[in-house]
This record gives C-alpha cells, sequence and structure tokens, in this order.
C-alpha cells in the first residue's frame, strides 16, 4: 500500500512524462490497487488528448510487427508514440513485447517511444476496464498516439480494440478466416482492415473473401478500407498511416469520435460501478451464514432474498 503522498508523487510524475512513474502507474492498473481511485482523479483532467489505435486479430498475424512499423511512421511524423500490449496471460516487457524485435530495437532508446504489456492480474474488471486507464495513464504522460495490442479475436479483446477512436483488424493468409471474424463480432468495430503478409500466397484471396463478406453486411457510417501489407518489409506502411489518418479526421469532423468517447466513458463507468456493487453483493452473501437454511427451510424464497442482498450492499 502507498501512503497518500505518494500516490501525489506518482501521479506529478505521470503528469511530467516520467517513464517509471507511468510504468509503476501501470502495474497500480494491472494489479487493481486502491490506490488506483486517487491516481484516476490525480490524471484525469490531462487526459483525452491522445489519438488512440487499437490492433487487433489473430495470433500470429503480425499485429506486433505491424504496431512497430507504426512507430516507426509515428517517429518520422515526430510524435511521441507508447505501444500497450494486452495480455491477460503472459507479462513481457520492452524488446521481447514485438515479434520483430530487430525493428522495434530501435525505438529500444527513443526516449518519446513508449512500450509496455499490460496483464491483469488482480483488477476486477478484467482487461476491459484496465485497459482505458491505462490508456490515459500514457495519454495524461503527454504520449500523442497510443497503440494497443490485443492477443486473439474473443469478445474482451474486441472490446478492448474498441475502446478506441480507430480500430485495425489485421487478418494474414492462413490465420483465421473473415467467416470467423464475422462471427466473433470483429468486422463491426474495424475502421480499417489489414491483409498483412501480402508477400505470402493467399493474400489476395484473403482480401478477396473479407470484401465480399463487407458488402454482405450493413451498410456502415464510414466504409471501412481493406489495405494490404507487408510489415516486415514495411510495405503499405505509409498507406496505412494515411488511412488512419484519414479515419481520424473523418470521425473528428463529423462529430462521430466525440459522441464515441462520450459513450464509452459512461458505458465504462456503468461497468465500474457493476463491478463494485458485484463486489459488494458477494462480501454481504459471505457474511450471511443463515442464507442457504433460510432458502432450504423455505423461510425465504431466492427472490425475496436476492432483494435483501442487494439492499444491504447499496452503500
Ligand atoms: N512473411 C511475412 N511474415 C510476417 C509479416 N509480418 C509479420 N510476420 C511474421 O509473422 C510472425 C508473427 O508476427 P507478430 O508481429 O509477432 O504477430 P502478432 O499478431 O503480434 O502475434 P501475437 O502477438 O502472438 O498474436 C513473426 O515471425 C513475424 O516476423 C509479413 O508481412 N510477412
Ligand atoms: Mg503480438
Amino acid at each position: 500500500m502507498e501512503a497518500a503522498g505518494d500516490v501525489e508523487a506518482l501521479v506529478a510524475g505521470v503528469l511530467a512524462g516520467e517513464r517509471r512513474a507511468v510504468a509503476r502507474a501501470i502495474s497500480l492498473v494491472e494489479d487493481g490497487r486502491p490506490e488506483l481511485e486517487a491516481l484516476s482523479a490525480g490524471i484525469y483532467g490531462a487526459t483525452g488528448r491522445a489519438t488512440t489505435i487499437g490492433i487487433t486479430g489473430a495470433p500470429g498475424v503480425g499485429k506486433s510487427t505491424l504496431a512497430a512499423a507504426l512507430v516507426g511512421a509515428a517517429r518520422a511524423h515526430e510524435r511521441r508514440v507508447a505501444v500497450l500490449a494486452i495480455d491477460p496471460t503472459s507479462p513481457y516487457t520492452g524488446g521481447a513485447l514485438l515479434g520483430d524485435r530487430v525493428r522495434m530495437q530501435e525505438h529500444a532508446t527513443d526516449p518519446d517511444v513508449f512500450i509496455r504489456s499490460m496483464a491483469t492480474r488482480g483488477h476486477l474488471g478484467g482487461m476491459a476496464l484496465a485497459a482505458p486507464e491505462g490508456i490515459r495513464i500514457l495519454d495524461a504522460a503527454g504520449y500523442e498516439l497510443i497503440m494497443v495490442e490485443t492477443v486473439g479475436v474473443g469478445q474482451a479483446e474486441v472490446e478492448v480494440a474498441a475502446a478506441t477512436d480507430t480500430t485495425l483488424v489485421v487478418l494474414a493468409p492462413g490465420l483465421g478466416d473473415a467467416v470467423q471474424m464475422a462471427k466473433a463480432g470483429i468486422l463491426e468495430v474495424a475502421d480499417v482492415f489489414v491483409v498483412n503478409k501480402a508477400d505470402r500466397e493467399g493474400a489476395g484471396e484473403v482480401a478477396r473473401e473479407l470484401r465480399q463478406m463487407l458488402h454482405l453486411g450493413p451498410a456502415r457510417e464510414h466504409d471501412p478500407p481493406v489495405l494490404s501489407a507487408a510489415a516486415t518489409l514495411g510495405d503499405g506502411v505509409e498507406e496505412l498511416w494515411d488511412a488512419i489518418e484519414e479515419h481520424e479526421a473523418w470521425a473528428e469532423a463529423s462529430g462521430a469520435r466525440d459522441a464515441w468517447r462520450r459513450a464509452r466513458l459512461v458505458a465504462e463507468v456503468e461497468s465500474l460501478a457493476a463491478e463494485r456493487f458485484r463486489v459488494a453483493v458477494a462480501s454481504a452473501l459471505e457474511a450471511d451464514a443463515r442464507l442457504a437454511g433460510d432458502l432450504a427451510e423455505r423461510r425465504v424464497d431466492p427472490y425475496g432474498a436476492a432483494a435483501a442482498l442487494a439492499r444491504r450492499a447499496s452503500p
């Protein structure tokens, strides 16, 4: 447990963009520490400035390699950039994070690049609730572009990726097809599709299949482009950068971005509050030694018991 003064110092460090403070703050999020409340209150006023990009897709499609290439593009545009890899299972740091280590090593000593994985060991809301606070820490620390990489195409990954302003969905030949993507609900959250590993056979087929699926789906406010890239060769990265910028510009000008941000914040607060309530219910339940017997002996019915429990758990 950190003292209140420590959290204050941590907040100051994050706001000053100090790497160590940023790293410690992200650890607080991972562990779901009680100091998170003070941290959140301290940094929130300095957030909302960064451009956020989610990168999702099946394992091995080249998300990290693309992220590394986009870090290069961001630096060429003189933007401070951070990559947060959301991994519920295997915590890793720095160079080991990205598939293409050589590429990442160029950035390892760049003070304007921050790369880190975030596991969700103790955060009660899991990664869907940990990620937005992780993003805000980086935002408050002055990173102008924040990329969030998720592993896999489950519901939680889709939610995390969708918690950004621009979501890239990456595909590659032989690794998960468009039908699987559609089932995972991932086609709807994509703002830009990237068919990576264009140097491999079958990339054209993946793109064709994807376009067909998109054509069958509902009309969109802003149709997501389908780009091709070979991240290891750097091919298609400039076009991808342009597509991201184009999407951002549209989202900002149309007012869609502000609407999404507001909706996401309200949804996050609802989830955080619901999570607190769930914990309160669980502990009220634990404290109630008689409940099981009362139910079994028909002294109380399940609905009545639930209502009473909810009342006891309310603040
Ligand atoms: N041929 C080819 N290989 C690529 C390309 N992009 C990435 N790879 C290789 O594909 C492998 C996986 O790349 P990663 O960037 O780690 O993929 P990822 O999607 O981040 O993987 P996970 O994080 O494990 O889900 C690595 O060996 C990369 O070098 C590409 O454009 N062409
Ligand atoms: Mg990766």
